[in-house]
């Protein structure tokens, strides 16, 4: 007889310096893991040519994004290059509850704030470039921003790499498919963390109950 063992959903919360590939990243896993939910942001930025409202983020003004805080809607939100982003709460501990994990494009900053209120179901990991080049070229490369805009990221790129000791895992993003295949890796194993599979309990009763 086979006994389902149900588990907890994790937390996957991917950060890194911009341009270091994070989002592709994020959309191969999307792809090729099911298990896995992407919690759409809110933001006030500005939508880039191609992002989708709903897809991508929930695109919002400033002043609907501070009602959201007042009302506390949101399990973390930070300012982020002058703009507001937040994670909104429903869907992610639905999600968890019912075995599914969650994959969490976040800075730093939300990232600590999710630690402070879910340190046993996050498992974090900070992407590094292979190169300063390779960073400025991926920037470049996706031509959304204004030159300015990618000065200024990059400028703030060394304060962002300063929190890597802050996360579980470090990944240098030398190729996306390796990369992924490393996130894979580590999602395997987390996923077996014997805390996280919570019917073990009743599953090890039923087979000593036979012995
Ligand atoms: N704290 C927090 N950071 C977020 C959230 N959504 C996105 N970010 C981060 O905000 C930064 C800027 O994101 P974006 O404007 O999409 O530009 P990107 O750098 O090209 O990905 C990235 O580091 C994202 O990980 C959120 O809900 N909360
Ligand atoms: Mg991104």
């Amino acid at each position: 007889m086979t006994f389902p063992i149900t588990r907890r959903g994790l937390m996957l919360v991917l950060s890194s310096p911009s341009g270091a590939g994070k989002t592709s990243i994020c959309k191969r896993l999307l792809e090729q893991d099911a298990e896995l939910t992407l919690s759409i942001s809110a933001t006030t930025r500005k939508r880039r040519p191609g992002e989708v409202e709903g897809q991508d983020y929930q695109f919002m003004s400033t002043a609907e994004f501070e009602t959201k805080i007042n009302r506390s809607e949101f399990l973390e939100y930070a300012q982020v290059f002058g703009n507001y982003y937040g994670t909104p709460s429903n869907l992610v501990e639905h999600s968890l509850k019912s075995g599914r994990d969650v994959l969490f494009d976040i800075d730093w900053q939300g990232t600590q704030q999710l630690k402070a209120k879910a340190r046993e179901d996050l498992v974090s990991i900070f992407i590094l470039p292979p190169s300063i080049k390779e960073l400025e070229k991926r920037l470049f490369k996706r031509a959304q921003d204004s030159a300015e805009v990618v000065a200024d990221r990059m400028s703030k790129s060394a304060n962002e790499m300063s929190h890597y000791p802050e996360y579980d895992y470090v990944i240098i993003n030398h190729d996306l498919k390796t990369s992924v295949q490393q996130i894979q890796s580590i999602c395997l194993a987390e996923r077996l963390r014997r805390e996280r599979q919570i019917g073990l309990v009743d599953f090890i009763q039923q087979l000593r109950s036979q012995l």
